[in-house]
């Protein structure tokens, strides 16, 4: 009985975690890399996605130290990478905060930071 159901349970565990590996468009890296600490203000932010977004409903905004928004509002969308441009912004910790729709219909977001030296 107990054998059964354990083998019952492995077929759907494998398929619920082929699907949460491809389900979803999250962060895969960018550029400033997340966390890290570029010498000067870098001129756009780049971000690369698990899975192709759709343009009209993906954006990004990047503040600086001061709380000011330095990004140009338009964000450039080619398959699943995600880039817009910024005036510059001083040092201290930039706030990259990106909401997405990817096309399979689904909406993530997140959020990270990176420092730009003195
Ligand atoms: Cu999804």
């Amino acid at each position: 009985m107990r054998r059964f159901s354990l083998l019952g349970i492995i077929p759907l565990l494998l398929l619920l975690a082929a699907g949460e590996a491809t389900a979803h468009a999250l962060l895969d890296h960018a550029e400033p890399p997340v966390g890290n600490t570029v010498a000067t203000p870098p001129r756009e932010v780049t971000l690369w996605f698990t899975q192709k977004l759709e343009p009209a409903f993906s954006s990004v905004t990047v503040t600086n130290a001061a709380g000011q928004r330095v990004d140009s509002g338009k964000a450039r969308v080619n398959g699943s990478q995600m880039s817009v441009a910024l005036r510059p912004g001083g040092p201290g910790t930039y706030h990259v905060k990106w909401q997405v729709l990817s096309v399979d219909a689904h909406r993530t977001n997140g959020n990270f930071t990176f420092q730009v030296g003195q």
